[in-house]
């Protein structure tokens, strides 16, 4: 799929990029290890598998090579789907969508999901691939012990931009102005801009620009952070967190867009040519800080085939099958014996894996208090307005 040559070269241009963008970018729960709830689900026997297990993830984020060798190997048919956003993965399980057995929320939705009673706990004591992965992604505040979840995917959200033109040659975008300000935006917003299409993300991104905390729930900062999104709005093409990397980045229908590391990557991995004279794709963090995340692999509550959902969870910690999954996603893996079979080239680029330096600058998002929930629906409900 990829050119190692190219690879090469693109890490190299990435770092430096990066640098121009200051800084580089069961307890068995009954028959069949937990089939039927009532403990903490457990790994059953190869030969205790549910006939089917249905999967929910968001978009473009597996090799579906992974499933079909699932398939193949344990007789499991995997049924797969994909949302957007965290906010719509909850809204589904909200109303009352039974049947999905495993689903990759992101840390604070996870506590969400948590209190809500909408996650089955865990017996990662089965989990024979659990030794896999790296310690410093294990015991999270926003799951203590790993009891719900593992982890699946980690990565930031910053900004892709396409270079080849002569305003971002000469102003590669280092700040979160490149999305908010009206006076930056009238420089490109004629060649296309995307947000991602994310009730967290998208204010996060404000936040940052304003000097706010991304977790903010002052309601005077939710006011001036509306306030922005308002004014830069017009400016924007779309509002797109499913396939814009396909739809958008990579056949060049945007030329700026606030995007998850891996999806950007994707748009240069594919594409990248050192003669394009329409220009490659990079990757941004802004020197106002950025979001990093991790997303997990998790039983619902309401599974009725927990213990093959765990059967399948630990497939995927198989030291192989995470490198797939980033050789596929280029998305970081929080799986250390994965790294192994991790592509160079992922493992050197600096987008993928940030430096110290730009990890320093990061912070995660976290479940908002009751009345801030209310305050990211009213704002989000005013940004989507007319949209
Ligand atoms: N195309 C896969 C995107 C997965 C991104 N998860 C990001 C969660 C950030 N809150």
């Amino acid at each position: 799929m990829k050119n190692k040559l190219l690879f090469a070269c693109l890490a190299m241009l990435t770092a430096l990029a990066l640098a121009a963008c200051g800084g580089g970018p069961g307890g068995p729960g009954g028959p069949g290890g937990g089939e039927e709830g009532g403990g903490a689900a457990a790994v059953p026997a190869d030969d205790a598998l549910a006939e089917e297990l249905s999967v929910y993830n968001w978009a473009d984020y597996i090799d579906e090579e992974l499933l079909t060798q699932y398939e193949e190997q344990y007789g499991v048919k995997v049924i797969y789907d994909t949302y957007a956003s965290n906010e719509d993965l909850l809204a589904k399980l909200q109303a009352g969508a039974e049947g999905y057995d495993v689903i990759m929320p992101s840390d604070y939705m996870v506590s969400t999901m948590i209190g809500l009673g909408l996650l089955s706990e865990i017996d990662t004591a089965s989990m024979s691939n659990i030794g896999n992965m790296d310690a410093d992604f294990m015991n999270a505040p926003f799951d203590p012990d790993n009891k719900h979840c593992v982890p699946y995917q980690w990565g930031t959200t910053g900004i892709g931009y396409r270079n080849g033109n002569e305003y971002f040659d000469a102003n590669p975008p280092t700040s979160w102005a490149a999305l908010f300000d009206p006076a930056v935006l009238e420089n490109y917003s004629p060649q296309g801009i995307n947000v991602l299409n994310d009730p967290r993300e998208l204010p996060a991104a404000a936040a940052f620009y304003l000097g706010y905390s991304p977790n903010t729930e002052n309601p005077d900062e939710i006011a001036h952070i509306t306030e922005t999104i308002l004014a830069a709005k017009p400016f924007w093409k779309t509002f797109n967190s499913e396939g814009y990397d396909t739809e958008l980045l990579i056949p060049d229908e945007v030329v700026l867009s606030q995007g998850w590391s891996g999806d950007v990557a994707l748009a240069y991995y594919e594409t990248w040519d050192d003669d394009a004279e329409d220009g490659n794709w990079y990757y941004s963090i802004p020197e106002e800080g950025a979001v990093k995340w991790l997303d997990n692999m998790c039983v619902t509550a309401s599974s009725e085939r927990k213990g093959t959902a765990l059967h399948f969870m630990n497939f995927l910690l198989g030291a192989e099958q995470g490198a797939a999954i980033t050789n596929y996603s280029y998305y970081a893996s929080p799986n250390e014996a994965a790294k192994e079979f991790i592509l160079d080239e992922i493992l050197e680029d600096p987008s993928i894996f940030p430096p110290a330096e730009v990890q320093a600058k990061l912070e995660w998002l976290v479940e908002p208090s009751d009345e801030g929930i209310k305050l990211y629906d009213e704002m989000w409900t005013a940004i989507k307005a007319g949209s």
